[in-house]
């Protein structure tokens, strides 16, 4: 017997079809209080789209030993010298990791461990990451067109935004010298 998978990647652009599929869009206005330059942001369209995410079977979430799957889209821009990113998380179960495949565009996925120490990896087409378990990871578009990556990570993981709503990353990627540039927070 054969059955059907129900969704399908485009691999020319990530994007994700069929069902069940969930979609979400962080614009700059739920972006409040994530960029260095607070009057930079608000400079810009409140309901500018900063990135995408689609979720294929999201009912899965919280499931103990199952998998999810997504992709994420982030449209080239900045907020001040400050590249459009991703909120970025901790997994509740800090004990979780998670894989990022880019498919398209250019990026850098920004890790920080639990003693705050920050790095990151450059992103581009085919460039498979490994996000380990106790890791806060963000992504940031550092190029000019949209960026699209595939995350597969453990349905029961869950997402702390608490740290780094609170805290931030102690680092952050800005476009110096038009070159991206990770800055340690004073
Ligand atoms: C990836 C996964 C998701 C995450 C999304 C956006 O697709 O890691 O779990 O929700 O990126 O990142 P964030 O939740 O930090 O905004
Ligand atoms: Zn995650």
């Amino acid at each position: 017997m054969t059955a059907q998978s129900k969704i399908k990647v485009d691999f020319a652009t990530g994007n994700l079809s069929g069902h069940p599929l969930e979609q979400s869009v962080r614009t700059i206005s739920d972006m409040k209080g994530y960029y260095l330059d607070e009057r930079a942001r608000q400079s810009l369209h409140p309901k500018q789209v900063v990135y995408r995410v689609q979720i294929a079977d999201a009912a899965r979430q919280g499931e103990e030993g199952g998998l999810l799957l997504g992709t994420t889209f982030i449209e080239p821009g900045l907020v001040g010298d400050e590249y459009f990113m991703t909120k970025g998380h901790f997994h509740r179960h800090r004990n979780r990791g998670e894989y990022y495949i880019t498919v398209a565009g250019t990026g850098a996925l920004i890790l920080m461990d639990e003693t705050r120490r920050t790095a990151f990896e450059t992103m581009s087409p085919g460039s498979v990451h490994y996000i380990p378990f106790n890791t806060a990871h963000r992504v940031a578009n550092t190029g000019e067109s949209v960026l699209a990556f595939l995350a597969c990570w453990p349905s029961d993981a869950g997402h702390d935004y608490e740290v780094i709503a609170s805290r931030g990353f102690s680092g952050r990627l800005r476009k110096i010298n038009g070159v991206a540039t990770l800055i340690e927070e004073p």
